[in-house]
């Protein structure tokens, strides 16, 4: 069969059921690059983008280039179609399967002989967003740049050699920075070198405040190169660096998720996605160059994400993750399977309301019960086959975002952060045990693992667990790792988890 391609896009325009691109994609240029090109990606921020393109927006031409962060996977299924991809919705309200063009370029983060940095340092590229997951960020245990990690350290050092006077006018050759803040930094020194003008940094992640974060990671790197000031002081003039909240549940595509898009394309695609229905980015406005009009594709733009930010962190994500790591240890393999568990739904529910919800200065007009329901229901779509252990995935460094500001603040005001604890203890379960109740294994994928391993080797009971991994200072704050009410909470919990046999119960 054929591979989605240029060369296949006219043929597609008789098979009913799928939406092409309405502008000439082949004529389409780049002005934004994307580092990290995940599904997640291309079922969110790359449509928005597609729906400006879809409804003749005006103004630059917003194609994106698109790197691959680790993996060259997704460069292996776009590369050959041209950067074309499907993508289905699935679960009440689905609409109809959609072929995207915005993806211009897509290229290696490791491999490709430009790199992010020097593809950023185009003049013609007015933004760059991010998707690169919350260890992408390289936060140390103080929230600042992890000067102390292995690659973040190279990256300095890399940059310092080349800023050395002797390699000034090699600048643009040779560096291979390997983090996201490492090419970051080289391609605004790169900027500035070629005078490229102004751009925008727009995160795309799970993270508060996550413009401002990535200002400050930046910033950190800066203040580590031996003549960083002088680049620190460029990128405060030149660089905005925007916040944003994102939403969509999208599971990692399936083979049948390739198989139907096969179907109804009638020809291979390769990096087809699957998502839900529901979407929504909200976007500080605050930007240096431009940007696409996605208020046109129902994006919110707003000059303060914080509310936003927080009730999505605090209410979807740390209830995903409760569901996630509980729903795992009982032998639920999706997220659906976790909500048709009366126990956990009750569980997530909880967590939401009784804890959560306190502490959120909702938006206006945000109606927190009508939000929280909506998250149940969305979670409970079994058509979506979200896996517990996918969303079980960087525990380590989600758990500090999701629920530990809620735990620290329902202590702070004397109440107990019940279904709060529930969640991390269940963490530590899934982190100490490592098999659901049937005795399967389940995966410990976390940027931490081995520092994890060792923490919980051969514990004995649910009171070693807990106390071994509140001992993880880059998880637990040494306040909140001694505070007596959390870690009873955490015991208990803990206890009934590791009941032989009973997986939650
Ligand atoms: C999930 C999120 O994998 C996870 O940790 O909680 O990715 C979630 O699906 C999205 O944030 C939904 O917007």
């Amino acid at each position: 069969m054929n591979r989605l391609s240029l060369t296949a896009l006219p043929r597609l325009a008789a098979r009913s059921g799928v939406v092409l691109p309405r502008y000439d994609v082949g004529e389409l240029g780049v002005a934004i690059v994307h580092l990290g090109v995940g599904a997640f990606h291309r079922a969110h921020q790359a449509l928005y983008t597609e729906d400006c393109l879809d409804g003749g927006a005006g103004g630059p031409d917003w194609g994106i280039c698109a790197f691959t962060q680790r993996s060259d996977d997704v460069l292996q299924a776009l590369g050959p179609q041209d950067g074309l991809y499907c993508v289905l919705e699935r679960g009440a309200g689905a609409g109809p399967a959609r072929v995207a063009g915005t993806l211009r370029e897509v290229r290696s983060g490791p491999h490709d002989p430009l790199g992010p940095a020097g593809r950023i340092a185009d003049p013609r590229v007015r933004l760059v967003t991010l998707t690169v997951t919350e260890k992408g960020y390289r936060r140390g245990p103080d929230g600042r740049l992890d000067l102390a990690d292995p690659a973040v350290a190279a990256d300095v050092a890399a940059m310092a050699a080349r800023s050395a006077p002797a390699h000034r006018p090699r600048a643009g050759s040779g560096l291979r920075p390997r983090t996201t803040i490492g090419q970051l930094a080289a391609a605004m020194a790169e900027r500035r070198r070629r005078d490229a003008g102004p751009l925008s940094v727009l995160p795309c992640d799970n993270l508060p405040a996550n413009g401002r974060v990535l200002r400050g990671l930046l910033q950190d790197f800066c203040a580590a190169l031996p003549d960083g000031d002088g680049l620190a002081g460029w990128i405060e003039e030149q660089v905005a660096f925007p916040s944003s909240v994102v939403d969509r549940i999208v599971p990692a595509a399936t083979d049948a998720d390739r198989a139907e898009a096969a179907m109804l394309l009638g020809v291979r695609d390769a990096g087809c996605v699957a998502a839900e229905p529901y979407r929504q980015w909200v976007v500080e406005d605050d930007f240096a160059a431009g940007r696409p009009p996605w208020e046109q594709a129902g994006a919110v733009l707003t000059a303060d994400v914080a509310p936003y930010e927080s009730a999505k962190l605090r209410l979807l994500n740390a209830a995903h993750s409760l569901l996630a790591y509980a729903g795992a240890l009982a032998g639920h393999r999706t997220i659906a399977e976790a909500m048709a568990d009366d126990e956990l739904a009750t569980a997530a529910a909880g967590l939401m309301e009784a804890d959560a919800s306190p502490t959120l200065d909702a938006p206006d007009g945000l109606d927190l019960p009508g939000y929280r329901a909506g998250v149940l229901r969305r979670f409970a779509d079994p058509a979506l086959g979200h896996t517990t252990v996918q969303v079980a995935a960087d525990g380590s460094v989600k758990l500090p975002v999701r629920l530990l500001g809620t735990v620290r603040e329902r202590l702070a005001a004397g109440a107990e952060p019940y279904w709060a604890a529930f969640a991390v203890a269940a963490w530590m379960v899934f982190v100490g045990r490592h098999t659901d109740a049937r005795g399967r294994s389940l995966p410990l994928s976390d940027p931490r693992a081995d520092e994890l391993a060792r923490a919980v080797a051969d514990f004995g009971n649910a009171g070693q667990l807990v106390d071994r991994l509140l001992g993880v200072r880059s998880v637990f704050p040494a306040d909140l790792a001694a505070d007596q009410v959390f870690r009873a909470l955490l015991v208990h919990h803990a206890a009934r988890l590791l009941a032989p046999g009973t997986g939650v119960r």
